[in-house]
């Protein structure tokens, strides 16, 4: 049985439109300045993160994948999954690992990779189908916040969350969002996460501040995607890439720093953001974890942590939790 993959909508352009008018709004009048990070990923950053993910010094995503590799049928036996649903499933390259688990274990039937990013959506539902072909796999564009309003029934659900990208939430963002899984989940269903730990910041720093500067116009993209999204004029080549390691929050932290004062327009927003020079404009946290730490978070939000996997060098984290 082949049947082709289909796309459900939640999230239209110009909704992404509007919330990227708000954000925009409040973050570049805050101070200091700052951007979410889920605006980096048009076309073309979802393409430079997956780029990113081939860097030397990236090294979470090759852990993730070897853990899964390694881990992926003791995953589907604890979480026996019927239903896959991957939020922020973007090019769902490490997946394939949970799908070929799931499958041999004889309990999935159904696979639901969300992104916001259509483009990666696409290609990447069209692929698994191909691979998968007993497979049913619905497509869901929406925000991940809120996508969790239209999860699929019809059987026992596994969410997963991979890649870290839990850390691009503060605490109290992904308390919020880690008991609203726990609320849509029956008993009995899992969540499966992917979080990245604290390590050596001389091992984490250069992971988000490459040599070949990969990340550094990853990190620009969110200026080029402001300038054509909302009629902006950032001189994208004027701003610096830095990355740092925030020891008393544990996160990385990406920024971008205006390399002299300036003015920059924004005109659909009616705004001019005025820059000192040496100003830096938040992007991106990316926090990691302890166990200890993700035990008692997801404690917190009423889960019971079956199992945890981690790598050689405790530098990635899955944790399997059942509601
Ligand atoms: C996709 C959010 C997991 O935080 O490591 C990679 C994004 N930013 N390099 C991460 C990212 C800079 C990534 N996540």
């Amino acid at each position: 049985m082949t049947t082709t993959p289909t796309l459900e909508v939640y999230l239209q352009p110009e909704q992404l439109k509007a919330a990227l008018r708000k954000d925009a709004t409040v973050g570049l009048t805050s101070n200091p300045k700052w951007l979410p990070p889920k605006y980096f990923y048009d076309a073309r950053g979802s393409e430079l993160f997956e780029q990113i993910t081939a860097l030397p010094e990236y090294f979470p995503t090759r852990t993730e994948r070897e853990l899964l590799r390694r881990y992926s049928g003791e995953i589907a036996e604890v979480a026996a999954p019927e239903i896959l649903v991957e939020l922020g499933s973007g090019s769902s390259e490490k997946t394939r690992l949970l799908l070929g688990a799931g499958t041999r274990h004889g309990s999935l039937h159904t696979y639901v990779p969300q992104d916001v990013s259509v483009s990666a959506l696409e290609s990447a539902a069209e692929q698994i189908g191909v691979e998968f072909p007993n497979l049913t796999v619905r497509g869901v564009v929406s925000d991940f916040t809120e996508s969790l309003h239209h999860l699929p029934r019809g059987g026992r659900r596994t969410i997963a969350f991979l890649g870290g990208t839990l850390g691009n939430m503060v605490p109290a963002e992904r308390a919020e969002f880690l008991s609203g899984i726990a609320d849509v989940l029956e008993p009995g269903e899992h969540l499966l996460l992917g979080v990245g730990l604290v390590t050596d910041p001389a091992v984490l720093v250069p992971a988000y501040d490459d040599a070949a500067g990969v990340t550094a116009e990853f990190n620009r993209n969110v200026l080029r995607v402001l300038n054509t999204q909302l009629d902006a004029d950032f001189p994208v080549d004027e701003f610096r890439h830095v990355a740092l390691w925030d020891a008393d929050n544990e996160w990385i932290e990406m920024r971008l720093e205006a390399e002299r004062a300036m003015s920059v327009r924004v005109g659909e927003l009616d705004l001019d953001v005025e820059f000192t020079e040496g100003e830096q404009l938040r992007t991106e946290i990316s926090a990691k974890f302890t166990l200890d730490g993700i035990r008692r978070e997801l404690a917190e939000a009423g889960f019971d942590v079956d199992r945890t996997w981690t790598d050689p060098d405790d530098r990635f984290a899955l944790v399997c939790a059942a509601r």
